[in-house]
């Protein structure tokens, strides 16, 4: 009976693993943006975001082992010394081998969680030397962005609305481009594979810029500077939220960064640097066309002008 019951519960607990790492797979997670009935977390365009998931998972792993091993040997205990199967309880009340194994076992366990935490952490503090730094600045409720080494030009990201959307799809935009509640009107524009410094800000209360194929997160504290970095490498819209609670629109200012080509990072910045704004954002329809699949309809929309 009890052996039955130990292969039942140990076939349950293979089962829910097996289900739990299905569940880790980046297929379910979107690449940028979240996509529907999604498990797991956003794929990861970065190094950070590459380790933060290793480590999630390896976290993962030891939670899932323990939780399971647990509950056997609660199973173990309720069947076997319950009253009625062991009427005359053992006195035992020392095991000096059994008290360095359950004081021990649970410090390696620590101290195997601690090397790559830490190994982690001096990654997302390391701050390579940048290519670019861009300034981010969280209002309620919205972002500004400014790019000092670029003239300093700045522009604001405001959400866009339901009708700001179907303008944009009716105009030929792919809806990943501008899914509801992501999209802003003017997105954050880098260079793929360069590495980008972002100071963060903010102006009236705390907010946070994040963006989680990144593996950027970081507080915009008002009188006060933080910073986070990245290496996108692969080109694409890559979308997050303010992580702080800051007021009634906490969940309506989003962020919005697109990776693009270096030579149409540099056409961009030119454009915003000579105050161009509609020579700027055909550069970014374009590239959001491209990049979405669709470079002859940008081609043909741009010859049609
Ligand atoms: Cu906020």
């Amino acid at each position: 009976m009890l052996n039955r019951i130990r292969a039942r519960a140990g076939a349950l607990g293979l089962i829910a693993t097996a289900v739990l790492f299905a569940g880790l797979s980046p297929a379910f997670a979107g690449m940028g943006q979240p996509s529907p009935g999604q498990m797991g977390l956003q794929q990861p365009a970065t190094e950070v975001a590459r380790q933060i998931h290793s480590f999630h998972d390896f976290v993962n792993t030891i939670i899932i082992v323990i939780t399971i091993f647990v509950m056997l040997l609660l199973v173990i205990v309720m069947l076997k010394y319950n009253e009625r199967a062991n009427p005359t309880p053992s006195k035992t009340s020392h095991n000096t081998l059994l008290e360095v194994v359950w004081t021990v076992v649970p410090v390696l366990i620590l101290v195997a969680i601690a090397i790559p935490s830490f190994k982690l952490l001096m990654l997302q503090y390391s701050y390579p030397k940048p290519d670019l730094t861009i300034k981010a600045t969280g209002y309620q409720w919205y972002w500004s962005h400014e790019y000092p080494d670029h003239g300093g030009f700045s522009f604001d990201s405001v959400m866009m609305t339901d009708e700001d959307r179907q303008a944009a799809i009716k105009k030929g935009m792919p809806e990943n481009q501008v899914p509801r509640l992501l999209a802003v009107d003017n997105e954050v524009i880098v260079p793929v594979n360069k590495t980008v410094h972002v100071l963060v800000t903010a102006n009236d209360v705390i907010h946070n810029w994040t963006v989680p194929s990144f593996g950027s997160k970081v507080d915009a504290v008002p009188g006060r500077i933080t910073a986070t970095w990245f290496r996108a490498e692969k080109e694409g819209v890559y979308f997050g939220q303010c992580s702080e609670l800051c007021g009634k629109d906490h969940a309506f200012m989003p962020i919005a960064v697109r990776v693009v080509k270096d030579e149409t990072f540099k056409a961009w910045a030119a454009a915003m640097k000579s105050k161009d704004k509609k020579g700027a954002a055909e550069i970014i329809r374009k590239a959001a066309l491209e990049q979405a699949g669709l470079s002859k309809v940008a081609d043909a929309a741009g010859a049609q002008r």
